[in-house]
């Protein structure tokens, strides 16, 4: 049994403990800590009786009893325990972002290079739904030749007003800067940012749909549409064109209903609905493979390159302009 200790205890924290408690083999909460007392009391009584509270992240990757550290905190809070878990050789999980600065990634990725231990797997949870894991796939048989283009969209039914332009990278698109390098497996090279007209339904702080475009070094040239308030739901699609066949992501099973003269399908409007199995998945195969002494997913260069990524598409949001994304070389360890 894997003994995790969860640090951050907000609605994905819950959701997560939740997962280890009810629906993951071979892991259980130990300890839990938030700077909210109320928050971590919640979050303990999920886990159940005897798991142990912590106000901070620091005692709690200190507990002899955590062997494992799942970092559910905000990104700005990141760095720290990830340093911490590091020095002390725990594996750790960490929820998007790595650290909200490419100088803090850069930090943590040297302390794990220079621990010689693949520690950190990240929370992009979107490589282990099926439909993009059929894709990848199908490109991995070369079947369909190299792929050229990829087109996105990224669709959320409404944003609260606290959501504005920047995060439009960083919270939204973020999930396809990791998603679209794992798929074609490469590295940026540059991106830019086309702002259509603005939806009614947004307001001064937030412009929104975007179109956002990433080149790859070989080449490879991505759209991805955001447009978080599209208000008919949450609705994520993928293709990639490749030089024998295109390539696109099926929607997810509903049935199709015929009434009243018209053929219909749900879409969803939660995301959690849409990625429940694919949550479930990575924690599973996060818990599976720290038993063996590996990492599978998304790890600390992915973090890292999709932070300095990122900044390059906020800047390109500001400038209009074709930005570079200025990487430091990869490091043979994540090679
Ligand atoms: C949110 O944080 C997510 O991770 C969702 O997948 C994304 O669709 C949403 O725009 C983000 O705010």
């Amino acid at each position: 049994m894997l003994k995790i200790g969860v640090i951050g205890c907000g609605g994905m924290g819950r959701s997560h403990i939740d997962r280890i408690t009810n629906r993951t083999q071979g892991a259980e909460v130990v300890a839990v800590s938030d700077v909210f007392e109320e928050g971590a009391k919640k979050a303990a009584a999920i886990a159940g009786e005897g798991t142990k509270i912590y106000n901070n992240g620091k005692d709690l990757i200190n507990d002899p009893d955590v062997e494992a550290v799942l970092i559910v905190s905000p990104g700005f809070a990141h760095v720290d325990d990830l340093l911490e878990a590091i020095k002390l050789g725990k594996r750790v999980f960490c929820e998007k972002p790595l650290c909200t600065t490419a100088e803090d990634c850069k930090k943590v990725m040297d302390a794990e290079v220079a621990s010689g231990k693949h520690l950190i797997q990240l929370g992009f949870m979107r490589r282990y739904y099926k439909g993009y894991t059929q894709i990848k796939d199908a490109i991995a048989t070369g079947e369909y030749g190299e792929p050229l283009i990829m087109h996105c969209t990224h669709r959320n039914p409404e944003v609260p007003t606290s959501y504005d332009t920047p995060m439009a990278v960083t919270d939204t698109v973020i999930h396809e800067i990791d998603l679209c390098h794992w798929m074609v497996g490469e590295d940026y090279d540059s991106v830019q940012v086309i702002m259509p007209k603005d939806t009614k339904f947004t307001h001064s702080k937030l412009r929104d749909p975007q179109i956002m475009i990433l080149r790859t070094k070989s080449g490879v040239t991505i759209d991805v549409e955001c447009f978080v308030n599209c208000k008919f739901g949450y609705d994520i699609n993928c293709e990639v064109v490749c030089e024998d066949g295109a390539l696109k992501m099926g929607m997810p099973l509903a049935p199709e209903i015929r009434k009243s003269a018209s053929l219909s399908r749900e879409i969803t409007t939660d995301c959690f609905v849409l990625f429940k199995d694919a949550y479930d998945e990575e924690i599973q195969n996060w818990v599976d493979c720290a038993a063996a002494g590996v990492i599978e997913g998304p790890n600390t260069w992915d973090g890292y390159l999709a932070e300095v990524t990122a900044d390059a598409l906020v800047k390109a949001q500001q400038t209009g302009a074709i930005e570079k994304v200025e990487t430091v070389e990869k490091p043979e360890f994540y090679k």
